[in-house]
C-alpha cells in the first residue's frame, strides 16, 4: 500500500551542529586549549547521537526496581538498575565529566570545558547528570571541608576516570517536612565512639544506588532550626555490598526522570562522619548546592538546544499548506525566538561556570565572588523556567507527533519539568537572590561588573542596545536602593521579578560582548540578531508593589470574598502598613 509517511527529525554531531557552543569556545578559550579539547568534544558530540543515545533509551525503558526481600525473607532492599544506567556511570567516568573539573588541567577554563561536556552529554544521558551533579558537589565539599581520610578516599574515587573505581554521591536533605525549608530536619545524629549514627527519615534521595551521600542531621542536643544542623559523610554499603542500617521504604513514581532511582529512606543507625564544623551544615552544603544548581542550568540549556535542533530539522521535513514549515513565517518566527532564548541562556550559564572555575582556582577578581553568589540562583531559576516554556513550544512544533511517547519529545519535556523544582524552586531561589543582596550586599559588585562590561561596547551597530542595558541598570540600581530597610512583604513579593530582571540584564550584557566580538572578528551577525530580540522586551520589570497591589494579591490569590466584612472591600490608605 502506498501512502504518505512523515520523515522523522534527524540530528547530527551535537558539537559540530551547535553554532552557539562552538563559536563561544572559539572566542573564549586560548587557542592552545581550544585545539587540544576540540577533538574530544567532537567525539562526544558524535556519541550523543549514536551509542550514548541508545544506552540512554535502554535505561529509560527499564526503570529501576526496588526488591525489599530476598527469596528467603531477608530484608535486602536491593535497587535493581538497568544495564544502560550502569553503562552511563562507566561512560561518565571514562569521559571524565566530573574529573575534568578537579584535574584543573586548563585552570579555570576546566569548568567551561566541563560545562560544554555536560551540555552535549545531558540530553542523551537519561539524566545521569543528576548523580554526576551531586558527585561533583560532594567532591567540592570534601575538598573544602573534609578531613584527610575523606580526601584520600572519597575525593579520589569521586573524581577518578577509572570506571571500575568511580563513585557517585547522593545528597540527603529533603525530609517529609519539605526540601526548601530544612529547618525542621528530624534526622538525629547520635555520638558514638568512632563517629556518629544517623536516625531518621529522608524523603527524596536521588540516585540511591550511589556509594556515598552527604546528609544533613541534627546532633542530639543541638539547637532547633537550621543553625542546629550539621553535615555528615555516609558510606552506604559495607564490603559485601549490604546497606549499612538503611531501609529503602519505596522508590518514587515520578512524572519523569524515569531511569533515575529516587527513594524514600529510613536511617536506622547509619554510621556517619561529621564534615567540618558542628552547626555549619547548611553553610557547608551550600557549596554542593551551588554546583548542582550550575549543572541544573547547563542541563536546562542543553534540553532546550536539543529540542530546538529537532524542531529546526523537522521544519525541512514537514510539508503543510504547500510548503516546508521552514519556509513559513510563523514557524521561522517561533524558531528565531527560541534560538535567541537559547543563545542568551547559554551565555548566562557559561558565565557562571567560568566564575565557578575562577573561584576554585583563585582567579576571581575583586567583587566577582558576589557576582557568582548572585548569578548562581538567578541562572538556575531563569534557565529552568524558560527551558520548560521553550520546550512546551517545541512540543507544539511537532503537532500531534510531539505528544506521542515514542517520538522522544515528551520525555525531554517531562525530564525538563524537574529542573525548576529540585535544587531550589523558582520562588525559593528568588528569595535566595534577595538574601544575597540584602545580607551579603552582592548587588553593588554586580553593578560594577555590568558597567565594566557595557563600557567595553564600541561598535556603532550596538549602541542602541548598550543604551537600553545602561538604562535598565540604572533602573535596577534605583530599585535596589529602596530594598534597604524595606518591609518583608513587598520585598518578597517582587523577588521573582527582581531575579528575572537580573537574568535579562546579564544576558543582554553578555550578548553585547559576544555580538561585538563577532562583528570585529568574523562578521557573524547572528549574536547581534539574538541581542535585538532580547532588547525588544522590557528588561527590568522589578518595581516595588504598591500597597494596593499587595492587597489585590491577597484577595485574588486566596480568592477571598471582600464582602464578608473581614477584609477591606478596597485598598485604602492605612489598611496595610506603609510600604
Ligand atoms: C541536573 C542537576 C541535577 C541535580 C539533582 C540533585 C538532586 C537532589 C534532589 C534534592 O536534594 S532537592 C533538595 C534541594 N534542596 C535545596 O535546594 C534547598 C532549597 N533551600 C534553600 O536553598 C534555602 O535557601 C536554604 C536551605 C539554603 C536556606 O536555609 P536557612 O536555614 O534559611 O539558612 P540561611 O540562614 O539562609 O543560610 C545558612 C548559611 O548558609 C548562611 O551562612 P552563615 O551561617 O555564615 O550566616 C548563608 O549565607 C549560607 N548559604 C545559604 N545559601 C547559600 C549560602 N552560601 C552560599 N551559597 C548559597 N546558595
Amino acid at each position: 500500500m502506498n501512502g504518505f509517511f512523515q520523515d522523522p527529525p534527524r540530528i547530527g554531531n551535537q558539537f559540530d551542529e551547535d553554532r552557539v557552543l562552538t563559536s563561544y569556545l572559539r572566542r573564549k578559550l586560548p587557542l592552545e586549549i581550544y585545539s587540544e579539547v576540540i577533538s574530544g568534544l567532537r567525539r562526544l558530540g558524535q556519541r550523543a547521537v549514536s551509542d550514548l543515545a541508545l544506552i540512554a533509551d535502554q535505561a529509560e525503558s527499564s526503570p529501576p526496581k526496588h526488591v525489599p526481600y530476598d527469596a528467603w525473607g531477608h530484608r535486602i532492599d536491593h535497587i535493581e538498575v538497568s544495564y544502560g544506567w550502569r553503562m552511563l556511570h562507566r561512560i561518565a567516568a571514562e569521559e571524565g565529566i566530573v574529573a575534568t573539573a578537579y584535574e584543573r588541567r586548563y585552570s579555570y577554563y576546566s569548568r567551561i570545558l566541563q560545562a560544554a561536556m555536560i551540555h552535549i552529554f545531558n540530553p542523551s544521558s537519561a539524566i545521569y547528570t543528576c548523580p554526576l551533579a551531586m558527585t561533583d558537589g560532594a567532591a567540592r565539599v570534601i575538598e573544602k571541608y573534609g578531613d584527610e581520610e575523606m580526601k584520600a578516599r572519597a575525593f579520589v574515587l569521586l573524581t577518578t576516570r577509572d570506571p571500575e573505581r568511580f563513585w557517585s554521591s547522593g545528597q540527603w536533605m529533603t525530609e517529609r517536612s519539605g526540601g526548601s525549608d530544612v529547618s525542621r530536619t528530624e534526622t538525629l545524629a547520635r555520638r558514638e565512639e568512632n563517629g556518629f549514627s544517623l536516625y531518621g527519615p529522608k524523603w527524596f534521595t536521588s540516585a540511591t544506588t550511589s556509594e556515598m551521600a552527604l546528609a544533613l542531621a541534627r546532633i542530639e542536643g543541638a539547637v532547633e532550626g537550621s543553625k542546629g544542623l550539621s553535615l555528615f559523610y555516609v558510606e552506604m554499603r559495607d564490603q559485601w555490598g549490604r546497606l549499612k542500617n538503611i531501609q529503602v521504604n519505596r522508590l518514587k513514581d515520578k512524572m519523569g526522570t524515569k531511569a533515575l532511582p529516587t527513594a524514600e529512606l529510613s536511617l536506622l543507625g547509619t554510621p556517619a562522619r561529621l564534615i567540618g564544623q558542628e552547626g555549619k551544615g547548611v553553610r557547608q552544603v551550600a557549596s554542593m548546592l551551588n554546583i548542582t544548581r550550575i549543572y541544573n542550568s547547563v542541563c536546562a540549556v542543553s534540553y532546550l538546544r536539543r529540542g530546538l535542533a529537532l524542531a529546526r530539522d523537522y521544519g525541512f521535513r514537514r510539508i503543510a499548506f504547500g510548503s516546508q514549515l521552514a519556509e513559513q513565517p510563523l514557524y521561522l518566527e517561533t524558531l528565531a525566538r527560541l534560538q535567541a532564548l537559547y543563545e542568551g541562556m547559554f551565555l548566562l550559564t557559561v558565565r557562571v561556570a567560568e566564575l565557578l572555575g575562577r573561584e576554585e582556582t583563585g582567579h576571581l577578581a575583586a567583587g566577582e565572588h558576589s557576582v557568582l553568589r548572585i548569578l548562581t540562583p538567578v541562572t538556575k531559576l531563569f534557565t529552568a523556567r524558560e527551558a520548560v516554556a521553550g520546550l512546551t513550544e517545541i512540543m507544539e512544533c511537532f503537532g500531534g507527533a510531539g505528544y506521542v511517547e515514542d517520538t522522544g519529545i515528551p520525555r525531554i519535556l517531562r525530564d525538563a519539568h524537574v529542573l525548576p523544582i529540585w535544587e531550589g524552586t523558582t520562588s525559593v531561589l528568588s528569595l535566595d537572590v534577595l538574601r544575597a543582596i540584602e545580607r551579603e550586599n552582592a548587588l553593588a559588585p554586580y553593578l560594577v561588573d555590568m558597567r565594566e562590561r557595557l563600557s567595553q561596547v564600541r561598535r556603532p551597530e550596538l549602541i542602541p542596545q548598550k543604551a537600553l542595558a545602561e538604562h535598565g541598570l540604572e533602573k535596577l540600581a534605583t530599585f535596589a536602593r529602596r530594598l534597604h530597610g524595606a518591609r518583608r512583604e513587598p520585598a518578597e513579593a517582587v523577588a521573582r521579578a527582581l531575579a528575572y530582571s537580573l537574568a535579562r540584564l546579564t544576558i543582554v550584557s553578555l550578548l553585547l560582548e559576544s555580538a561585538g566580538w563577532h562583528l570585529d572578528n568574523d562578521g557573524d551577525i547572528r549574536p547581534m540578531y539574538s541581542l535585538r530580540r532580547w532588547c525588544a522586551q522590557e528588561l527590568v520589570t522589578a518595581q516595588f508593589p504598591e500597597e494596593s497591589t499587595l492587597h489585590e494579591d491577597r484577595v485574588l490569590g486566596l480568592d477571598q470574598d471582600t464582602r464578608s466584612g473581614t477584609m477591606p472591600i478596597e485598598w485604602r490608605p492605612g489598611s496595610y502598613p506603609e510600604v
